[in-house]
Parts: C-alpha cells; sequence; structure tokens
C-alpha cells in the first residue's frame, strides 16, 4: 500500500469565501448521486442540486474524496467524476475516511462523512435524500447490529440535516428511539407525522413542527446554545410526486426478498434495494427519489440563508 502522508482537505474557493463572510452554504453528500441514482440522471440532478441552491440564495458545497482529497464544493469535472457510470466510487461513511484519505482512494461520501466534513469547513446545513437508520433484524437473528453511523454523527456532529425521512426497509420506530436517546431534535416540515422517503408519512409522529424557514432556524439556534447534537428535519416527498403505496408496498417486499436471496449485508443494502425500485417502478420511483431531493435542498438553503442573517 502506497500511503500518502499529507491527507488534504480542500474547499472550493467559493465555498471557502462563502464560509470566510458567513454566507448562507448548503453541504450536499455524493453517495446519494453515486449509489442512489443510476448514471445520466445522477448527474442531472447533481447539477439541478446545485441550481436549487444557488436559486435560494445561498452556495452549494457538493463533498467527494477524490484521489485521497476531501473536496468540498466541487467542481463540474468533479461532479461528471462522481457521476460517471465506470465511476467505481466507494462508499465512503465515517469510518472510511481515514482509509481513503492515506490511501489516496476516491469515494462518495454518506450522510455521517458528509456532516463531518462540513462541520470541519465550518458549514451548519446539509441537504439530503434519505437518513440511514436501524435496520430489522434477518428472519431467525434477535440483533443485526446494523444501526447507520448516520445516527452517531447527528448525536456527536452540530449540524442540521434536511431530509426526506428513512425508507420503510429500516425500523423507524427503533430509529427514532435512537435519536432520542441521542438528544437529536426530529422536526416535522408543515407536517405531524415523521416522513419515510416515498411516502409522506410513515405512521409515527414527529415530536415537533415547524412551519416556516425562520421557525426552523430559530429551533436550531436554540438548540445550539444547549447542545452539541445535530438536528433533523424532515420534509415530506412533494404530494405530487409521492409513491403509489399499494405499489410502494410491492416493490419494499420483493426488494428485501432479493436483498434476503443475495444475501446482500452492510453498506450494499441501501443501493441494492434502490436499484430495485428504480428499475421496477418504471421510473416513478426516480421522479420522487428527485422531486424531495430537490425539494430539501430549496429548504436548506433558505434555513441557512435564516441562520446566516
Ligand atoms: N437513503 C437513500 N438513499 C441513499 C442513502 C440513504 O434513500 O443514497 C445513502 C446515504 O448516503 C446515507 C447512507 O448516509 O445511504 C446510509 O448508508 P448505511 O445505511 O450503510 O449507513
Ligand atoms: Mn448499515
Amino acid at each position: 500500500m502506497t500511503m500518502k502522508p499529507d491527507s488534504t482537505l480542500s474547499m472550493s474557493p467559493e465555498v471557502a469565501d462563502a464560509v470566510a463572510t458567513h454566507a448562507p452554504v448548503v453541504a450536499l453528500e455524493s453517495t446519494l448521486l453515486s449509489h442512489g441514482l443510476p448514471p445520466g440522471r445522477n448527474l442531472k440532478v447533481a447539477r439541478r442540486l446545485e441550481r436549487t441552491v444557488r436559486d435560494a440564495g445561498a452556495v452549494p458545497a457538493t463533498i467527494a474524496v477524490l484521489d485521497g482529497v476531501v473536496r468540498v464544493g466541487l467542481t463540474d469535472a468533479g461532479l461528471e467524476r462522481v457521476c460517471a457510470p465506470d465511476s467505481a466510487l466507494d462508499k465512503l461513511s465515517l469510518r472510511d475516511l481515514g482509509p481513503a484519505v492515506a490511501r489516496g482512494s476516491s469515494g462518495a461520501t454518506t450522510v455521517a462523512s458528509t456532516a463531518a466534513l462540513a462541520n470541519v469547513c465550518g458549514i451548519a446545513v446539509f441537504a439530503t435524500g434519505g437518513l440511514g437508520g436501524v435496520h430489522h433484524p434477518l428472519p431467525g437473528a434477535d440483533v443485526t447490529w446494523d444501526v447507520s453511523a448516520d445516527l452517531g454523527a447527528l448525536a456527536r456532529i452540530p449540524i442540521t440535516v434536511v431530509c426526506s425521512g428513512m425508507k420503510s426497509i429500516l425500523d423507524i420506530g427503533a430509529t427514532l428511539e435512537v435519536l432520542e436517546t441521542q438528544s437529536v431534535p426530529v422536526l416535522g416540515y408543515r407536517t405531524d407525522d415523521f416522513p419515510a422517503f416515498y411516502l409522506r408519512s410513515s405512521g409515527h409522529r414527529v415530536p415537533h413542527r415547524v412551519d416556516d424557514p425562520a421557525e426552523a432556524a430559530a429551533v436550531v439556534s436554540a438548540h445550539r446554545a444547549f447542545a452539541g447534537s445535530g438536528v433533523l428535519l424532515a420534509n415530506p416527498v412533494p404530494a405530487e410526486h409521492e409513491l403509489d403505496r399499494a405499489v410502494h408496498d410491492r416493490l419494499l417486499a420483493e426488494g428485501l426478498e432479493l436483498i434476503r436471496d443475495r444475501g446482500v449485508s452492510g453498506a450494499d443494502v441501501t443501493p441494492t434495494l434502490l436499484e430495485h425500485f428504480h428499475t421496477a417502478s418504471g421510473g416513478a420511483s426516480l421522479d420522487a427519489n428527485e422531486a424531495l431531493v430537490l425539494s430539501n435542498a430549496e429548504l436548506a438553503a433558505r434555513i441557512a440563508s435564516e441562520l446566516a442573517r
């Protein structure tokens, strides 16, 4: 193994300038692009995400690791590389960052690693699609210990993550319990129901509700005065793009069966499931996925703008 001694982090000039002048910045993760959306569509979404953040008055900072350098704010060539069909980027959670940087390899960052990197750069707001969570045990097992590092990251990192909840493949009730234990406030944006990614409601209530970006920013500021944990803002998929519940339930059942049959586990579970949804839904799940991340990016930009006032 060739070691690269000068582990590096590089902010784009635009992001560095925005952070230095306390202008609003929104961090964006790259795993949803490289491992969550098919090639072609992912690049369109990547560019639209950045455009949406700009149109809402903030600077986008898409984060990835390229050739051992943490890039905060990608060039268009960087976005193309993350989204390329042959990119073969690794999925890098927080535990994987050190090894990737030291070895000079390349990878996409998850919620956990993006949150950590944004925070060291002084970026306080982050938009994504879905959060990782607590997995259901496999048949015959009591526990899997497959609990996403996203939850541990939110417990320790003072960042606000705007997402559309999490997929119903996860144990959403257990995930909300872990977030409570870790003192992470969960806020519903214009809803009393915690969303389930493709669906507007998971059947679980949110402990707190906010109805506009200023109210969300006020809660974030007040929380930061007392706690070092993050804040989770749950913004449901736009109603016109919500998946039909019967279609959703069928795709999920098929996806879970596929994962069991193929023996998929760990970090590969979510990408495998997403691919099944996208190929089997005739594109409806892709439209839902795109609509929800764009909506989250816009909301995150508005909250970042309120926090920067
Ligand atoms: N949920 C999605 N799409 C995604 C992810 C989650 O609907 O692309 C990605 C995010 O990057 C998230 C990660 O941080 O999966 C969680 O992976 P794991 O469960 O292996 O921690
Ligand atoms: Mn996992």
